[in-house]
């Protein structure tokens, strides 16, 4: 580490430096970024385009007095390392580390956790609204992009908060991009904000012209400024802000932090509501990121010097096989269109935007309209696939249900990142839907086993006449299970890969693969498996658990979801109902956020590892004794 971080102890030393001193820093800052993120992976765009701007805003402000909140967070790795974890930076996003976004018990300074984005206005303006009950004196910054800034949830906090009139800031942090490049009215509105420079020139020339008026120049340009008929009006650039009843003050220079310093001291003695507009370049300091700025969002570890992912796979993800396929059945039927929300790539649905441009929709960061749109799309008769990771399908809860379920409408949420998703954390782990969507009437939820089943499963969504959940996981899709002969998909019907007598494994989706490397660790105790692959988790197959449970003393349910209101509950209800006498084990996620780490060490911590799950089998065999168990078989026979 060089010169200036090195001897860097805290926000103090922040104050003293001089602008040369503060430019070294931002360099120095930058260069540790880039080397953590090449070695454990994450944020590296986002990070290194806030850079100046993290600087400023902690030059001017008292953090944690003055409250800083950062929209989704993913771009919190500036203001860690100003705020005492240089260090343990290094450990940023693995098991045990540093987290990738604003965590309250790491320190003081992370005053409001995120991940999913747009919440930082109206978190903003609850502390905002709290400072002035409690007759507080303190700054509340909120930082938010300009993706972020395309979800109703931000609008409703901007609209809130004109009304309010409490004294909050909001920088618009605007790099023109989402994850991939940003969409939609506002977006294009901000880009003619920034191709605007006559605005900018004339309204400085004014600025000038009045300032230099000797005695009266000033107080004329004040004003002016504050007149809604002044000349000033008609050129102000944020007038849609302004509108809303925000001051607007942009757009300056993101990487400039003298530029940003001036109008964050010029925000501060501002009545009301403020907006700052600050342009900012994404990946800003190294080149690969800038070129690719999309692709260094959230980047896997990666060579510095040629900006090449380190693990290259040529295997496909499930959501490559998401798009190719919905390709392929497009191609023969034209009623299937597709919706994202803001991620294209990351959904698998490039491909798609490229072949068939005018069906293919992104919303924005903007799940509840994408469901809602899909609904609409579906009552005209089109048969739309929602892509969507199942940790940002929670915003479209209630659109589900009562948009698309209660009117038992066809359209198919492809739901991407099911289970673990690793180093993101409790945030971005999608192990909540099946508990979701489990209670809703006319939902149907699948999973697949491996490849082929997935893609028989998308084939099945096609023609499905209803709501339908289809639930994958994060990374490569195999064909594990290749020499077993799968039988068509129907609704509501599973299968037996492997019979056994004593023990019955019911597991869904990837757990399926799960189940079947947990039978061969047992391979040697003398135990018999059958491993059951339920393919759907509503509607279950009934029949085929209920002839399972006459003969099977253990029923172990599988499931990468929560436990409460997932599938090993359907599963339990069921055997109630049939009077089952046996043990049932439930393996799932406990009641508890589960923290980010890599899928085998969260798996591990929690029980949920081929290893584990044995064990567990093993220890609950042993724990019955012969008598027990010789009891059971016979209640079951008797049943
Ligand atoms: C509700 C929700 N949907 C989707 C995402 C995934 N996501 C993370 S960052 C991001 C883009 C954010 O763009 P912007 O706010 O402009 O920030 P930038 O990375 O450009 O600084 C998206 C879509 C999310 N975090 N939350």
């Amino acid at each position: 580490m060089s010169s200036i971080l090195s001897n860097y102890e805290g926000l103090n030393d922040l104050k003293k430096m001089n602008i040369d001193q503060l430019n070294i820093l931002s360099e120095e800052i930058r260069q540790l970024i880039i080397n953590v993120v090449a070695r454990n992976g994450g944020h590296l765009a986002s990070n290194l385009g806030v850079v100046e701007l993290t600087i400023a805003l902690h030059r001017v402000f008292n953090s944690s007095r003055d409250k800083i909140i950062w929209d989704v967070g993913h771009q919190s790795y500036v203001h860690k390392i100003l705020t005492g974890r240089k260090d343990e930076f290094q450990t940023l996003r693995q098991y045990k580390g540093l987290s990738g976004f604003p965590k309250r018990k790491e320190s003081e300074h992370d005053i409001f956790e995120t991940g999913h984005s747009s919440t930082s206005i109206s978190a903003g303006l609850g502390y905002a609204l709290a400072r002035d009950i409690k007759e507080e004196k303190s700054n509340i910054i909120s930082v938010i992009g300009d993706g972020a800034m395309t979800a109703g949830m931000a609008f409703e906090a901007l609209n809130h908060a004109s009304d309010e009139k409490a004294n909050l800031i909001v920088i618009l942090n605007d790099n023109e991009m989402s994850i991939s490049p940003n969409v939609g009215g506002l977006s294009q509105y901000l880009n003619r904000i920034r191709t605007a420079p006559t605005y900018f020139k004339m309204k400085e020339d004014v600025e000038n012209i009045l300032n230099s008026i000797p005695a009266i120049g000033k107080k004329v340009f004040k004003t002016a400024e504050r007149a809604k008929d002044s000349l000033k009006y008609f050129l102000v650039p944020g007038i849609f802000f302004e509108e809303l009843g925000f001051k607007y003050l942009g757009p300056i220079n993101g990487h400039n932090i003298l530029e940003i310093v001036d109008v964050l001291e010029r925000a501060k003695t501002v009545e009301g509501p403020v907006l700052i507009h600050v342009l900012t370049k994404k990946g800003k300091g190294y080149k690969p990121a800038e070129d690719n700025p999309d692709k260094f969002h959230s980047a896997p570890p990666f060579e510095i010097d040629s900006g090449k992912t380190k693990k290259k796979t040529d295997k496909l993800s499930y959501s490559d096989v998401l798009g190719n396929t919905l390709v392929e059945i497009a191609e023969k039927n034209d009623k299937i269109v597709a919706i994202t929300a803001a991620m294209p790539a990351g959904t698998g649905l490039s491909s798609f935007k490229q072949r068939f441009p005018k069906r293919f929709f992104d919303v924005g960061i903007a799940e509840q309209h994408g469901v809602t749109l899909s609904a609409g799309l579906a009552s005209n008769g089109l048969r739309p696939f929602f892509a969507v990771y199942s940790t940002f399908l929670q915003r479209g809860y209630d659109q589900v249900l009562h948009d698309v379920c209660i009117q038992n409408l066809p359209v198919t949420f492809a739901i991407d990142r099911a289970g673990l998703v690793g180093s993101d954390g409790e945030t971005h782990h999608g192990v909540f839907d099946l508990s979701y969507l489990n209670h809703i009437p006319n939902m149907t939820i699948m999973a697949p086993k491996d490849k082929s089943e997935f893609i028989d499963m998308i084939n099945f969504c096609a023609e499905y006449n209803g709501p339908i959940a289809l639930r994958y996981p994060r990374g490569s899709c195999n064909d594990f299970f290749n020499t077993f002969q799968q039988k068509s998909i129907e609704l509501g019907k599973g299968e037996i890969i492997s019979e056994g007598k004593d023990i019955a494994i019911i597991a869904i989706g990837k757990m399926v693969e799960h189940g079947y490397k947990v039978i061969e660790k047992l391979k040697d105790e003398k135990l018999s498996i059958t491993l059951v692959n339920a393919r759907f988790v509503k509607p279950l197959d009934e029949e085929l658990i209920s002839d399972i449970s006459k003969n099977h003393s253990i029923i172990v349910t599988m499931e990468d979801n929560a436990k409460i209101g997932g599938f090993g509950s359907n599963i339990n209800d069921l055997l109630i109902r049939l009077r089952y006498k046996g043990e049932i084990i439930n393996i799932g996620f406990p009641d508890q956020f589960i923290e980010h780490g890599s899928i085998d060490e969260l798996l591990k911590q929690y029980e949920m590892d081929v290893d584990s799950i044995a064990s567990i089998i093993k220890n609950t065999v042993s724990m019955l004794g012969e008598i027990w168990w010789q009891r059971i078989k016979n209640a079951l026979i008797f049943y």
